[in-house]
């Protein structure tokens, strides 16, 4: 057998004095959950937020993506987070509102025109300054992400106007925002956490539901639904949050990557949103589902009417003026 070449020896002597020297890289392993399935526009996000912590911190910070309400309902996650038993959530802005009420008006029914309105909206000035509002609530908002234009989805009719939406019992989340104009169209709207919903359609304890085409797509909501009709009455942001207590024990270059990971992870979830939309319908029709894309909108708005005198009450006329006046 050759004799290891003195190079060889060499190399080994000098790699091994290099591992002893640096000094084992301390490694924190974060807790980010959600309550969609793997693959879904939450999942996309959370996993390319992870990948670029990674990537970022050399390896000193990972974090283990946590699917489909396994640390429970979005609820239970924010409070989870507040708590400290969970790093991140990737949340819609559902519950959101019983934490931190400054973000409530962002749930009023028909007030973002578009994605393109939405995205504008968030990403500027009114957006940023609402995240800014978290940290008195025990929360660290990092970015707005996103859920979708929700639609409604029921096993009694089609839906073409507020008048066929009257009398069905929907399951909505857990947001008197939502809940008070949900009203309006006369439905009997029914508060419940995601991971009950799929079972409450099945076993026809709620008629219906309202979410965005990516999330009926992702939780099969066409095994256990007939009627999507594309009210679009809502657009529903997300949102990527963490703890204090996680977020300050970050250096200011460590919170850099954080902050560029969250962006990153947004622009993921939004492109994701962006195929589901081009490609989800034909899907869902494809499973079963009778479509309504045809709907009578005006009546939807018309409807809500009542609420919005109680909205411009509860968070000012101007700041939703404000709102719908982003080009
Ligand atoms: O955040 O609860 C809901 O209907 C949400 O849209 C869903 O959990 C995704």
């Amino acid at each position: 057998m050759s004799k290891p070449s003195l190079k060889l020896i060499g190399a080994a002597v000098t790699s091994a004095l290099l591992f002893a020297a640096t000094p084992a890289q301390a490694q924190t392993v974060l807790k980010i959950g959600h309550v969609l399935a793997k693959g879904s526009h939450y999942d996309v996000g959370a996993v390319k937020f992870c990948e670029d912590i990674d990537k970022g911190t050399a390896g000193r910070y990972k974090c283990q993506v946590f699917p489909a309400s396994a640390l429970g309902g979005e609820r239970e996650q924010i409070e989870a987070v507040q708590l400290g038993t969970q790093d991140f959530v990737l949340t819609s802005t559902g519950p959101v509102g019983n934490f931190v009420p400054e973000i409530k008006i962002v749930d009023v029914p028909f007030l973002f025109r578009d994605y393109d309105h939405a995205r504008k909206v968030l990403d500027g000035q009114i957006g940023q300054d609402m995240l800014s509002k978290f940290q008195s609530h025990g929360l660290v908002a990092l970015a707005w992400s996103e859920n979708g234009f929700r639609h409604m989805t029921n096993n009694k009719r089609p839906i073409v106007s507020a008048a066929d939406a009257a009398g069905l019992k929907m399951r909505t989340m857990e947001n008197k925002v939502h809940m008070e104009g949900y009203r309006t169209f006369g439905i009997l709207p029914t508060p419940m956490a995601f991971p009950e919903v799929f079972g409450a359609l099945q076993q026809g304890v709620v008629d219906g539901q309202e979410n965005p085409i990516p999330v009926i797509l992702a939780s099969k909501f066409s095994q256990v639904q007939k009627h999507l009709s594309l009210t679009g009455h809502v657009y529903s942001p997300a949102l990527l949050i963490t703890s204090p207590r996680v977020w300050n024990k970050l250096s200011d270059a460590d919170k850099k990557v954080f902050s560029d990971a969250a962006k990153a992870s947004v622009a993921a979830t939004r492109k994701k949103v962006n195929d589901d939309e081009a490609n989800g319908i034909a899907q869902l029709e494809k499973e079963g589902m009778q479509v309504v894309r045809q709907v009578n909108g005006a009546s939807f708005r018309d409807a809500t009417k009542p609420a919005y005198a109680n909205y411009a009450k509860e968070f000012g006329a101007d700041r939703i003026a404000a709102i719908q006046a982003v080009k």
